[in-house]
């Protein structure tokens, strides 16, 4: 199969996924061919099956704003043109589903059918799709795809309440590499005493992350247990960590990382991770700690409470209850058997969601799409 994918190219969950599971199709034999902005992030392009195309926007002074999903549907048409793509899969409505229905037609009339798979990420729908500038073009361009996936029921669910959606949603979960084992552990005494915990939260540090209970959680643990929180990712909440840090004074006990290609070399030398977010449609960050044997303690915003099963990898919460999340956390961290127990379950809960059992998943839905024409 010769498959095109459209996805982000930041360290956001729907790019880290459109790339493992694009590098997993090309490890099967299949051609995968990225199309993106920019290199995503996770994608070795050095690897058989490979390719990479650049969306490129031309700069014109009449032009306030660069026509981008323009420039992104002609290329899916170039591409699938010179390479012959059997199918394309686009990560993220917003543009690439409207940008991919354009392609699909200019095709069409060209006399080359392309069947397309949009996936939903979470805040294509929840935060940004909805909003009435780009609402009735989310929804037309969803129900112009082929198929349409989600990464979760609660993402699912959402979609039909927000959208007037006439065709089915298929629910495929994120998925983790439980075999790859960290190479290259971080020095765990770089960061913490051995009488220390260390608490961690990765994310891109947007708002509704809920940067500002993350503080205030750790604030009220550092108080009952002698920890430190590792905070990496960047993202426009980082002056929100910074005020806080003061107000809170935990200059000596909170470091933020900034972005880090291999998160699971710090994650696996943490004790606890932090997800209090707004909304997370699945909640792919809490997955990769739990794959290192890491607890999550986490809010019940969206999907999040598919991956973390309360009392079980961890504990859930309302959204904001920050006494709640810290007093779990608190519970954790006291007792070493239950935090080893804990440690292990996560582990466990991660196995649900091995890329051995998702990725035969997405190869299925390709063999039905490129079927339908
Ligand atoms: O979390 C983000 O803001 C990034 C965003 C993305 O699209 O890159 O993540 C969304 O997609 C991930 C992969 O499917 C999910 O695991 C995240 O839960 C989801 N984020 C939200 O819904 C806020």
């Amino acid at each position: 199969m010769k498959i095109g994918i459209v996805c982000y190219p930041t360290f956001g969950g729907s790019g880290i996924v459109a790339t493992q599971l694009g590098m997993e199709m090309a490890a099967l034999g299949n051609e995968a061919h990225f199309i993106s902005y920019s290199m995503p992030a996770k994608l070795d392009v050095t690897l058989p099956n490979i390719y990479f195309h650049q969306v490129c926007v031309k700069q014109y002074p009449l032009f306030e704003y660069q026509p981008f999903s323009l420039a992104l549907s002609t290329i899916i048409v170039n591409v699938a043109e010179t390479y012959g793509l059997d199918l394309l899969h686009v990560h993220y409505a917003i543009p690439h589903a409207y940008a991919a229905y354009f392609a699909k037609q200019i095709l069409h009339e060209k006399g080359i059918k392309l069947p397309v798979i949009t996936t939903l990420h979470g805040t294509d729908i929840t935060l940004v799709g909805s909003h009435p500038i780009y609402k009735s073009g989310v929804e037309f361009s969803i129900n112009k795809s082929d198929y349409i996936t989600s990464v979760s029921q609660s993402l699912k669910e959402d979609t039909y309440k927000v959208f007037d959606i006439k065709k089915d949603i298929e629910v495929i979960p994120n998925f983790i590499d439980n075999s790859v084992k960290v190479s290259s552990h971080c020095a765990r005494k770089n960061f913490v005493e051995n009488d220390e915990k260390l608490i961690i939260h990765v994310s891109n540090l947007r708002k509704v992350k809920r940067i500002n209970d993350v503080m205030s959680i750790f604030n009220l643990i550092q108080k009952e247990v002698k920890s430190k929180l590792l905070i990496v990712g960047e993202g426009p909440e980082t002056e929100t960590i910074e005020h806080l840090t003061k107000v809170y004074q935990l200059e000596d006990k909170v470091k933020t990382l900034g972005k880090i290609l291999d998160v699971h070399s710090i994650l696996s030398i943490a004790d606890l991770f932090l997800l209090p977010s707004e909304q997370e449609s699945f909640g792919l960050a809490a997955l990769e700690a739990m794959a290192c044997g890491i607890p999550v303690i986490s809010s019940n915003a969206g999907g999040i409470i598919e991956v973390n099963k309360d009392g079980y990898s961890g504990f859930v919460s309302s959204v904001g209850d920050v006494q709640s999340m810290a007093s779990n956390a608190i519970k954790l961290l006291k007792d070493e058997n239950l935090l080893s127990l804990f440690k292990e379950q996560a582990e466990q809960q991660a196995l649900l969601f091995d890329n051995s059992l998702v990725i035969p998943i997405y190869k299925d839905l390709y063999e039905r799409a490129i079927k339908i024409y």
